[in-house]
């Protein structure tokens, strides 16, 4: 594994998985090929040598251009994605563009010439499942984790088109003998994860002097895993992963919405109660919580950042070091969740 492309490698889980090879595998060229959008931005990638990073900007849906980096590269991973589903529920096209004929092309290439891919997919692809207070009565263990056998059953464009992304690449290992692994991580958070994202928003809220937004009732969990532990995952699967094989990663971090939020708070100084309830999203998932037991026995993948409050506080100390990577953008960003009541 010589050469390999990053779709989307100026996002945030792409540019700290392009971080992680770099540091991590001095013999691998990384080939980035980012659209740039609003989500992407090339300064993720500033401080990495030329010599081990070459940034293509184009888009994933143009196949002349996919077919001519795909020739020269060993494998593609595919991280590049319209990745948040508050805009996925105001403007869906995008996601299907993106999400669907993006992967799409992608397989294509890889397939014309053998060339290994991985796709980077999400748990939301599984819906949600019950709250554990809401599982009282019903038994120790009913729907208690996502697995690789969970039936699929999205609930947002986003996630809907994640999951038709997955499918997608199964026919293709299926029919065309692609060389394919997916993986399907639960909620990421560390640098360079855009101010739209929770963590994120609440953390340079309090920076900008606005009350942190706390959607609903705040209830709803998420199943949190630091994006280093990502990108090793993404790398063992990589290197070590069976062809057609789909792998869950995930670091046993559930946590619900308001703890985090205490917590954030909590750890930069403010008072428990400094924040607003706001509008609910639409079709809130309830609970995601991962099963990496796969990854762990099969591949001897072990996370290594699984203290939450050291990696929150290191993530924030990151948004207070780094404010002109966001200040520009947050006006833009709260004016817009503004308009939905958020
Ligand atoms: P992000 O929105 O921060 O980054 C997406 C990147 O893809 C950006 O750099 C953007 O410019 C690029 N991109 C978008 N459309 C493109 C196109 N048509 N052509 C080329 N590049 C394009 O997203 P993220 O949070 O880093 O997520 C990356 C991947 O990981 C996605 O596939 C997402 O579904 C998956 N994922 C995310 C999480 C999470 O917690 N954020 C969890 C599990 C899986
Ligand atoms: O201001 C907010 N207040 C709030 O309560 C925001 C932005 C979010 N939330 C809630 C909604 C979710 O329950 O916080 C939780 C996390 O929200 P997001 O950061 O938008 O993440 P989520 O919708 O869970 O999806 C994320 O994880 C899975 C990524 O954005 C996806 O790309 C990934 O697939």
């Amino acid at each position: 594994m010589k050469k390999i492309i990053v779709t989307g490698g100026a996002g945030f889980i792409g540019s700290n998985f392009v971080h992680y090879v770099v540091n991590h595998h001095p013999e691998v060229h990384v080939t980035v090929l980012d659209k740039l959008t609003y989500a992407g931005n090339c300064t993720n990638l500033a401080k990495l040598s030329k010599s081990r990073v070459k940034l293509v900007v184009g888009d994933i849906t143009d196949a002349k251009l996919v077919d001519s980096l795909v020739k020269d590269a060993d494998a593609v991973v595919h991280y590049a994605a319209e990745s948040h589903n508050d805009n996925s529920l105001k403007s869906p096209f995008p996601f299907v563009k993106t999400n669907l004929l993006g992967t799409y092309t992608l397989i294509e290439a890889c397939r014309k010439i053998n060339v290994r891919f991985h796709h980077i997919s999400t748990d939301e692809v599984y819906g949600d499942l019950p709250l554990r207070e809401n599982l009282l009565g019903h038994g120790e263990g009913i729907g208690e984790k996502f697995t690789d056998q969970t039936p699929y059953n999205p609930s947002s464009p986003y996630s809907s088109t994640k999951a038709g992304s997955d499918l997608l690449v199964k026919a293709w290992v299926r029919s065309f003998n692609l060389r394919a692994t997916i993986s399907n991580c639960s909620n990421n958070y560390g640098p360079y994860q855009h101010i739209e994202k929770f963590i994120p928003r609440q953390i340079t809220n309090i920076l900008s002097g606005i009350r942190p937004k706390l959607y609903g009732e705040g209830k709803n969990v998420r199943d949190w895993i630091h994006t280093n532990d990502h990108s090793s995952g993404v790398w063992a699967i990589l290197t070590k992963g069976y062809i057609g094989e789909t792998y869950l990663i995930g670091a046993d971090g559930e946590k619900n919405n308001k703890t985090v939020l205490a917590l954030i708070l909590e750890l930069m100084g403010k008072p428990a109660d400094a924040f607003d309830y706001v509008n609910d999203r639409a079709g809130h998932d309830l609970r995601y919580a991962i099963d990496s037991k796969k990854l762990r026995e099969e591949l001897g993948w072990t996370p290594q950042f699984t203290n939450f409050c050291d990696g929150l506080k290191t993530t924030i100390d990151w948004y207070k070091n780094n404010r002109p990577w966001w200040e520009t953008k947050k006006k833009a960003v709260e004016e817009n969740y503004a308009k939905n009541g958020q």
